[in-house]
């Protein structure tokens, strides 16, 4: 256990639930790095302070808190520069600060067990380090370095120091190549079964896992349980296990959550373990459904998946937790991996959209709801029957899943 202080900055675009919510989370990434709060300490500005974060005052009274409740570090939600973590540290007698990238860095470090997990977090981290580094040096001949040491030695040392992280980096990517040459192959024999793929994707703690664990044991999957733990990034590795549903059988993998702000140098780090998300047949978001974020928590996953570019493959959306709610209204497909309760509609769910029934719809569709046109011309076959003034008449051939979004402009039998 460390003891840390958690700090922040509300600023002014930022509401107070907003805020509170942020800070929450801070405080489970805490609890993931296996770290003790033991001072808090936060303001309302409307920017975070170049050379101190804090304005007028709370500076010292950081330094104050962290003198009386003797912390090791301090742990910043807002972003730092360099520079200003730097002069935090001074004035707080040489304790550690970090900001959440590092802190979530930190997280992954710690968890990866996986030799592919274990280097991309290491790539990560030296690529988060190298700028701090070099910059550092800058100004290592006025001022000494807090968190990063640079006693002295000055540019030629720091050089030193950038020359060794790049050699690190580029030895790190040539073994990460290796490995993904050997997990293509691997990729290869499976997909020469020719079974499809959905991946389970969300909000970290969201009951990724569970969902896997669950769907495993109701149908009699094949492999071991996967681990699943009240804990920001349990998994830090994608599993894959087969799973059936009757007779349909498909590959469901387990991925990483995501979390606001995922630090960019991770998602980079871990794109080739994303690649289970990016070339799945199906993405089962799971949400958790008992956290009143949910809302801003799928935004973020979705958002996350257009940065993987995994934005194009249909999603079945599923809402977990639904034990914690007294209200049993669910905005789509409710679940439990807790009870079991709508574990076979999601089972169902799945290899619907894996192995769609196929469906044919005649319909005119108004000229003002041609975005229904849009966005499904990927996935069925449209032919154009006729253009007129109320619309177009279209026959839609595909998977019914799809294929049943034009049934509200079904063109009515006649008789
Ligand atoms: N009450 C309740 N708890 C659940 C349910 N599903 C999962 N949990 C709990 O939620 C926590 C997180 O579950 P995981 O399955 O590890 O979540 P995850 O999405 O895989 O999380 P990461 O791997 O950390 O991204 C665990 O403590 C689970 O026991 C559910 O339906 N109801
Ligand atoms: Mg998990």
């Amino acid at each position: 256990m460390t003891n840390v202080i958690l700090a922040g900055i509300q600023l002014k675009s930022q509401s107070e639930e907003e805020f509170k919510s942020a800070i929450e989370e801070c405080r489970a990434l805490c609890e993931a790095c296996d770290m003790e709060i033991v001072g808090e300490l936060y303001q309302k500005a409307n920017s975070v302070d170049l050379k101190t974060a804090f304005r007028s005052g709370k500076a010292e009274e950081l330094a104050g808190l962290t003198k009386e409740t003797d912390a090791e570090e301090i742990v910043f939600y807002n972003s730092l520069r360099i520079q200003t973590a730097q002069r935090i540290s001074e004035i707080c007698g040489d304790t550690e600060v970090i900001d959440r990238t590092a802190l979530i860095l930190q997280i992954f470090s710690r968890r990866a067990r996986s030799r592919q997990a274990k280097l991309q977090t290491e790539m990560a981290r030296l690529q988060y380090d190298l700028p701090r580094v070099t910059n550092i040096s800058d100004e290592g001949n006025h001022q000494r370095g807090g968190s990063v040491t640079n006693r002295g030695g000055g540019e030629m040392r720091s050089e030193i120091i950038a020359r060794k992280y790049q050699a690190r980096i580029t030895a790190l990517k040539e073994e990460l190549s290796h490995i993904e040459v050997q997990r293509g192959q691997d990729e290869r024999r499976r997909s020469k079964t020719l079974l499809k793929r959905a991946a389970l994707v969300g909000y970290t703690n969201a009951g990724k896992s569970s969902l896997m664990n669950a769907l495993l044991r109701m149908n009699e999957g094949q492999g071991t349980e996967v681990y699943e733990e009240d804990m920001l990034f349990a998994t830090l590795d994608t599993s894959v296990r087969r799973c059936t549903h009757g007779s349909q059988e498909y590959l469901l993998y387990d991925t990483v959550g995501f979390v606001s702000d995922l630090p960019h140098t991770l998602v980079e780090a871990f794109h080739s373990t994303l690649d289970a998300a990016r070339d799945a047949d199906l993405l089962i978001h799971v949400i958790d459904y008992a956290d009143p974020a949910w809302q801003k928590k799928r935004e973020i996953t979705m958002d996350t998946l257009r940065d993987i570019g995994a934005d194009k493959i249909p999603v079945l959306t599923v809402f977990n937790k639904i034990d914690l709610l007294d209200d049993p209204h669910v905005p789509g497909l409710g679940v439990s991996c807790r009870t079991g309760v709508g574990l076979e509609e999601v089972s169902a769910g799945i290899a619907d959209h894996l192995y769609p029934k196929q469906m044919t719809v005649t319909c005119l569709l108004p000229y003002d709801k041609m975005a229904l046109f849009d966005a499904y011309r990927k996935f069925v076959r449209i032919e154009i029957l006729e253009q007129n003034e109320d619309g177009m008449r279209l026959k839609i051939e595909g998977p019914a899943v799809y294929a049943e979004q034009f049934r509200m402009y079904e063109e009515k039998k006649e008789g």
